[in-house]
């Protein structure tokens, strides 16, 4: 209160301080102004005055002097005139003019004397009078002189009228500005000051979760709501890891696994070896706009997993640095630490030609690999030059991969996905003391789809050089176990899902998926969840969430029908239900990403178009890409989640959309073409083919009562928590670690 008192001084007297000087200066020059004029007009009036004068004087004539004196009298600001004798004697004066005064006296001389017209200001009977003299002559001598005698009082009168005036003035810019201090000081600082306390104080004491002070604030405190909200964010961690390391100690050895679990374990297993993952897709992409930087994170099932691990285990990250900053933000090493806000592990970038890029990513990876994986009816496309410029990326991986190994000793070395099959060969024959595991995110196909890839001897040595090759699920070990009996020779040991080729194993192991299960609980505010909607002009009373790239294999076609179905079935629901659809642009520079995107919209402006009517449409399209935040409000305002994919390795969407319902409310209808289909059973499983299906399972979900809801939720979030991110990777890290 203090502070605002001392503000609120230093602004009035500053106000003030402004307020005095410009008066000062302003009555200044107005009294200069108000003064000139007078002797201007006084000096006027008297050489008029004498041309009447002299002649009468010289006459002798005092009747007619003293009848034109009088003539005078009464005159607006005229206070007096009268006629003098050399001697000084009163010849002629107006009534009004009493006996002149010693300085009129003064005056009247001065002006004889030095033959020229002599004026001042004084003061006359209380009254500020301004009094001139002028010479008269009897041809060139001078005989006598004229007073000349105006009321100079309003001079003061206007002059104290500028200081009310501004006095005024300053009294009410004063207040307005206290006002407007007092009310920007509430809101710009004091509230949002107060809800980030609130929001420590509930941190500090481990209540936060149950009633979140909305830390939004105002524009000023962005950058330090950003550093405390990090803050608050550390703390609720710590807090949650002795916690945990309490109730390891004293409950059972399968307890949730966090961040910090993980990373206590894997410190025991590791024993200083270091961790580095290899990845195509970057975690932190860089980008520059006009002199500002910025970065995000990508839409990319990958990147959401392999993250929390890095961030527990620390280690380095090896990627294709794709943004337009990226190499502007790295240091001579192509290094730069990572998360930008909180340095937990290291990220190495890799630069790719345009070239590089075209036939290696978006030609042999996602026109060949990903349709041949995907059972989605899409035709893989395999060109010579692609896969040419496949082997050459994957050596270059392999090259930064060696440098950063060079100094390590028994490195873990962890590949992801389909577009790098080739480096696990390449590195375990380089440095045959690391450990090798490759992740494939994505299915394996039967060994009959996967017989019409020219190259797939290649592939399959290639991903043999691991010492784990893991997928989803026990499905696709078996569909790449199969494929490899056919294709290889080796020995396949079917009790330890091994395979062993040229004196090498590798393990082949399911390990479903995870995702960050949420240490910390966060509610949604209603205000938050009106703000989107309203944002999106949405008032329908139910709402849908579909969160996918813009990919063929995600089903968004499909799922588009089975809305237009839902509508058509049960069209009691136009104007109740509105289904969002979050869609992240995905692979762009490939032509049938692009074709499919514009099926898209065209599919959603057909059905639109059929149902929408008073404002309302069925479906919001939103294609671009969501921060995880964002993603997150979508989540947690929406009754049900809608997942479609025609073939998908796992699905995390399906997951986060669990995660993010604290209040265990909303269903899960999922496609059972995803891997997570597979753990997640109290969703609504689906069809995604069969559009009736997914109409009547919109239904199912918007007629659910509450507690059947919560019941199937409850059970979901215990799946996912049971088996999160960081379990997934204590899995992951415990297998490799004992492999080498
Ligand atoms: P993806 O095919 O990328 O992953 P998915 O597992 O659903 O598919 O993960 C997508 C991720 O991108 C999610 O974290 C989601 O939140 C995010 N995302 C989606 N739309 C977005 C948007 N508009 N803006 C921002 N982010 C968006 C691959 C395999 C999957 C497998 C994962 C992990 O294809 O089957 O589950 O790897 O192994």
């Amino acid at each position: 209160m203090k502070q605002i008192f001392i503000a609120l001084f230093t602004i009035v007297a500053v106000v003030a301080l402004i307020v005095i000087t410009f008066t000062i200066n302003q009555v200044n020059h107005e009294e200069e102004r108000l003064k000139n004029d007078m002797v201007y007009r006084s000096t006027l009036l008297a050489d008029s005055l004498r041309e009447t004068v002299e002649p009468n004087f010289v006459n002798k004539s005092e009747n007619s002097l003293q009848t034109m004196v009088d003539r005078f009298t009464n005159k607006e600001r005229f206070a007096g005139l009268g006629i003098y004798g050399n001697k000084g004697q009163t010849i002629a004066a107006s009534s009004t003019i009493p006996k002149a005064t010693s300085s009129a006296q003064q005056i009247i001389a001065d002006a004889m004397d030095a033959d020229r017209a002599n004026g001042d200001f004084m003061i006359f009977e209380d009254k500020k009078i301004y009094a001139l003299a002028i010479p008269l002559h009897d041809d060139a001598r001078v005989v006598g002189a004229l007073l000349v005698i105006q009321n100079a009082g309003y001079i003061d009168d206007r002059l104290r009228e500028i200081w009310r005036n501004n006095v005024i003035r300053f009294l009410l810019q004063a207040s307005l500005l206290s006002l407007a201090t007092l009310l920007l000081i509430r809101w710009i600082i004091y509230q949002p000051v107060k809800n980030l306390v609130d929001l420590l104080r509930l941190t500090r004491t481990g209540k936060v979760g149950k009633n979140v002070p909305n830390i939004s604030g105002s524009f000023f405190f962005k950058p330090l709501i950003k550093e405390l909200t990090s803050v608050q964010r550390s703390l609720s961690e710590a807090r949650a890891a002795v916690l945990e390391e309490a109730r390891l100690r004293m409950e059972r050895l399968d307890s949730p696994w966090t961040s910090h679990r993980l990373k206590a374990y894997t410190k025991d297993i590791l024993d200083e070896r270091t961790i580095v993952v290899v990845s195509n897709r970057e975690p932190f992409v860089h980008t520059k706009n006009g002199n500002k930087f910025d970065y995000y994170i990508p839409a990319s099932g990958m990147v959401t997993a392999i993250e929390p691990l890095m961030e527990s285990c620390g280690g380095i990250w090896i990627a294709h640095g794709s943004g337009n900053a990226d190499q502007l933000v790295v240091d001579q090493n192509d290094h730069i630490k990572t998360p930008p806000d909180e340095p937990k592990y290291t990220l190495r970038r890799i630069w790719l030609t345009e070239q590089e890029e075209n036939h290696y990513y978006s030609g042999f990876s996602n026109e060949g690999l990903w349709p041949l994986c995907h059972n989605a009816h899409v035709r893989p496309i395999f060109r010579k030059e692609d896969w040419e410029e496949y082997k050459n990326v994957n050596g270059k991986f392999t090259k930064a991969v060696l440098s950063e190994i060079k100094e390590k000793e028994k490195p873990i070395i962890f590949i992801q996905d389909f577009h790098l099959a080739l480096l696990p060969k390449i590195v375990k024959q380089a440095r045959p003391d690391a450990t090798v595991g490759i992740f494939w995110h994505i299915p394996w196909p039967n060994e009959e789809s996967f017989s019409i890839c020219p190259w797939k001897k290649e592939i399959l040595e290639g991903i043999l050089g691991a010492d784990l090759v893991a997928f989803h699920t026990q499905l696709y070990c078996n569909n790449f176990v199969e494929t490899v009996s056919k294709e290889l020779e080796s020995l396949i040991d079917l009790e330890q899902f091994s395979i062993t080729r040229n004196d090498h194993t590798s393990y082949i192991k399911p390990l479903p998926i995870g995702i960050a299960f949420p240490n910390t609980e966060y509610t949604l505010k209603e205000t938050e969840d009106n703000h989107l909607l309203k944002e999106l002009n949405i008032t329908s009373k139910y709402i849908g969430i579909g969160v996918d790239r813009l990919d063929y294999t995600k089903g968004l076609l499909e799922k588009i029908k089975g809305i237009e179905l839902f509508f058509k079935n049960y069209p009691s629901f136009a104007g109740q239900f509105t289904f969002i659809q979050l869609a992240a642009p995905s692979k762009s520079t490939i032509v049938r990403y692009r074709q499919f995107a514009q099926e898209v919209d065209k599919e959603v402006e057909r059905v639109n178009s059929q149902f929408k009517h008073n404002g309302w449409k069925p479906i919001v399209l939103i294609k671009k890409h969501h921060s995880r935040e964002e993603i997150n409000k979508y989540y947690r305002l929406a009754n049900l989640c809608l997942v479609t994919s025609l073939h998908d390795g796992m699905n995390l969407v399906s997951k986060e959309f669990i995660a993010s319902k604290n209040d265990k409310k909303g269903v899960l209808i999922l496609s059972q073409f995803t891997g997570s289909s597979k753990e997640l059973r109290e969703a609504l499983i689906i069809n995604p083919y069969n559009a009736l299906e997914t109409a009547e399972a919109i239904r199912t979900a918007l007629e659910m009562p509450v507690i059947e809801q919560t019941k199937r939720m409850r059970t979901l979030r215990e799946t996912i928590k049971g088996y999160n991110i960081y379990r997934w990777a204590a899995e992951v890290i415990k297998t490799m670690a004992s492999l080498g």
